[in-house]
């Protein structure tokens, strides 16, 4: 198998954390499409991938899988128990909204301000901005934050007692917040903790140390 990705992205994030959580690392091959080159934009990525997004998982038989959620439900059912991705019909379906809310109320809202309201993948990548629409976008996160900090207030995890992908969405734009330098409300004391301690588990504290210092500068 092989991941196409950008290792420093919020989103490819998402993947090796679900590839470290179910220990698949040495199953999958990286390999590097540079965003700030506009390589995922090319006909021949396109073809992979007709969102123009990154990751992507390429199975030997020549399929490709695009959507982290996707990706990630591959992966989970692929190898050993479904630990990210819930066991039961009702475990599946509160991670899967969770999860899409995660990415609706949160880390696609961080991603919309950071192509839109700032100078994003820079001038070659960004051919058209709404700096108004970004703006907005920043700030539906921000209402993103308080929600989940409401969540975290009443249960451990984002999508009930356990770890799971849902989770991992929320790290994904926790992640990209801090590139972009939008902070959690100090208010939000639930998230902070919540976060505090996903950044105890080895997947997520690998992650940071790839992602967290040079995304603004690569
Ligand atoms: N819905 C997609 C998913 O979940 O996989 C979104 C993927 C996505 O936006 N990926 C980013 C991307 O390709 C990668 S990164 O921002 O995390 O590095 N962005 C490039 C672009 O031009 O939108």
């Amino acid at each position: 198998m092989k991941i196409h990705d950008w290792p420093t992205g919020p989103y490819p994030a998402r993947v090796r954390i679900a590839l470290a959580e179910k220990n698949l690392q040495s199953a999958v091959e990286f390999v590097t499409v540079n965003l700030r080159k506009g390589e995922h934009k090319t006909a021949d990525f396109l073809a992979k991938n007709y969102s123009g997004t990154l990751p992507v998982l390429e199975l030997d038989d020549g399929t490709f899988i695009a959507e982290c959620t996707a990706i990630t439900e591959y992966l989970d059912a692929l190898h050993g128990t479904p630990t990210l991705t819930g066991r039961t019909p009702r475990e599946k379906g509160l991670i899967h909204m969770m999860s899409k809310r995660a990415e609706l109320e949160l880390l696609d809202a961080v991603s919309v301000y950071f192509h839109h309201g700032t100078p994003g993948l820079g001038p070659d990548v960004e051919l058209y901005q709404n700096a108004e629409w970004g703006l907005r976008q920043r700030d539906k996160a921000v209402r993103g934050m308080r929600y989940f900090d409401a969540v975290l207030e009443r249960q451990p995890f984002i999508a009930g007692d356990a770890f799971s992908m849902a989770d991992i969405t929320v790290i994904g734009g926790l992640i990209f917040a801090g590139l972009v330098k939008l902070p959690v409300p100090a208010e939000c004391e639930a998230l902070q903790a919540w976060y505090a301690r996903m950044q105890q588990r080895p997947s997520v504290r690998t992650q940071l140390s790839i992602s967290a210092p040079t995304k603004g500068s690569d």
